[in-house]
């Protein structure tokens, strides 16, 4: 029992969700050391929605509602963390979910999709195919999912995959909280954001984007700007940080 007083409360509840998920075999156990990386980023820029990633957040929601197809990639530790924001992001954009795992395993690929259906969220299946230019079974999608989208939204991913994504031509969205990471750097757009903060922060702006916006935001994305201001962001935090 984690009492609800701790001022730490969020983060040792995300934690003990995790660690139980892993038990279960929904997350991977590299994805525990993943979310220690990402909390300890998440320091970093206070714990909250800075503006550059409120920002990146509008233009995801910009991008995802004028795609052709758009397609939430969910893996492990995403599926743990945000089961609930999913579904609601997928009313609001209309995207289509598939699960596509970095380690994957046929167990893991019908927990994951069990858990998303028990939180609303309407899961692609199908036959996977070696779609993505990648070797093993990281190159496994679906082709009617991944496979024909032109807009993909990626949280935490591999920066490999990342990477062989925007080589077919695709749009990626990524949600990482390492504005260094190679995925961050490579993606389309990245929000500079914990998932549970940005995925809901792109749903409500799928509701909320006003006339035109969503064009003016499109075309004015830089990735670099929004990178450089999530680490100067962390710069001004770091320096103040003892007063
Ligand atoms: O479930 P699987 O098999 O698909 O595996 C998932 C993991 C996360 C293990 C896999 O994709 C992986 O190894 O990812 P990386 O390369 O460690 O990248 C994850 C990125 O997400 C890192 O840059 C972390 O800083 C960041 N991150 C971790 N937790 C969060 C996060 N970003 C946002 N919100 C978080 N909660």
């Amino acid at each position: 029992m984690i009492p609800k007083d701790h001022p730490r409360y969020r983060s040792l509840v995300a934690r003990e969700r995790l660690a139980r998920c892993a038990r279960e075999g929904i997350v991977a156990m590299e994805g525990l050391a993943a979310h220690g990386r990402g909390e300890a980023f998440d320091y970093l820029i206070g714990e909250k929605t800075t503006k550059s990633a409120a920002l990146a957040a509008r233009t995801a929601a910009a991008i995802l509602l004028s795609a052709r197809h758009a397609v939430i990639s969910v893996n492990g530790n995403t599926a743990a963390l945000a089961a609930d924001e999913i579904a609601a992001l997928q009313r609001a954009s209309g995207a289509d979910v598939e699960v596509n795992l970095f380690h994957r395993t046929e167990e893991r690929m019908a927990l994951i999709t069990r858990l998303l259906t028990e939180h609303g969220v309407r899961v692609l299946s199908g036959t996977p195919e070696r779609l993505v230019p990648l070797s093993h079974d990281r190159a496994l999608c679906l082709p009617e999912g991944i496979g024909d989208a032109d807009v993909v939204l990626v949280p935490l991913e591999d920066g490999d995959r990342c990477a062989a994504l925007r080589a077919m031509g695709k749009t990626v969205i990524t949600i990482d909280l390492n504005p260094l990471s190679r995925t961050a750097r490579t993606a389309t757009l990245t929000v500079v954001d914990e998932v549970t903060r940005a995925i809901p922060a792109i749903t409500a702006a799928c509701s909320s984007l006003g006339p035109g916006e969503g064009e003016r935001l499109v075309a004015s994305l830089d990735n670099t700007y929004l990178l450089r201001a999530a680490i100067d962001e962390m710069r001004e935090r770091l320096a103040h940080a003892l007063e």
